[in-house]
């Protein structure tokens, strides 16, 4: 089988892949795709994977198949009902938390218009009330859906670090539950975890300064 790996190094969707790749210590090619996604994307979006003939361009079916590639180290569990839930915590904080964060790249500009500071606030008080249903339904777990790391762990590194960044750049601070700082722990002692926490936390501060430059 034939795997190339478009990404792009920025983006929040391609580093739950690098998570995976790291955590399954899988070597495959990589292209740093730049702009023009459509040219190889169906969807015009990263990550892609060419598998043979085939390009898929969606990072949960590109990670279900990197599970299914390479089993072992998994990042699913042996049973069922610890499945599902895993599966719905990966969903919900790519659909709660990720896509809410995303909002703020938009905001981040030199001159900003007044509107946007409230459209910022907004935005921080939705990750608050996001993250703290997030963490109620994690429960009692050391990782997001399960005592060891898993598929909804791996938006975690990104999401933590751009979290860090804005509330840096706009000055903003949600408030931190000891199940946000209990978590936080659990991410900065795994190896795959922290090396993408910091991986991505350089990618974004670099990208805001040439932003603020530009
Ligand atoms: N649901 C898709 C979303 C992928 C996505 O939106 N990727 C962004 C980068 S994080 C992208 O390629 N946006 C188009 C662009 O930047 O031109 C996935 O999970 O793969």
């Amino acid at each position: 089988m034939k795997l190339k790996l478009y990404s792009n190094s920025h983006s929040v969707s391609c580093s739950k892949i690098e998570v995976a790749l790291d955590f399954k210590s899988i070597e495959i090619d990589k292209v740093e795709a730049i702009n023009n996604y459509g040219s190889f994307s169906p969807t015009a979006t990263v990550p892609c994977l060419s598998i043979d003939d085939k390009m898929i361009s969606d990072s949960g079916a590109i990670l279900e198949f990197f599970e299914e590639y390479l089993p072992d180290p998994s990042l699913l569990s042996n049973n069922l009902s610890n499945n599902i839930q895993i599966r719905f915590m990966a969903k919900l904080v790519d659909e709660k938390l990720v896509n809410s964060i995303r909002k703020l790249f938009s905001l981040v500009k030199n001159t900003s218009h007044p509107s946007d500071n409230l459209m910022i606030s907004n935005i921080f008080i939705e990750l608050e009330a996001n993250l703290n249903l997030i963490f109620r339904i994690k429960g009692d777990n050391v990782f997001l859906a399960s005592s060891c790391l898993s598929l909804a762990d791996c938006s975690a590194p990104a999401f933590f670090s751009m979290l860090k960044e804005f509330e840096i750049h706009f000055n903003q601070q949600i408030k931190k539950s000891d199940e946000f700082l209990k978590y936080e722990k659990s991410l900065n002692e795994n190896i795959s975890l922290n090396k993408e926490y910091k991986r991505y936390g350089f990618e974004i501060r670099n990208w805001i300064s040439n932003k603020l430059l530009a």
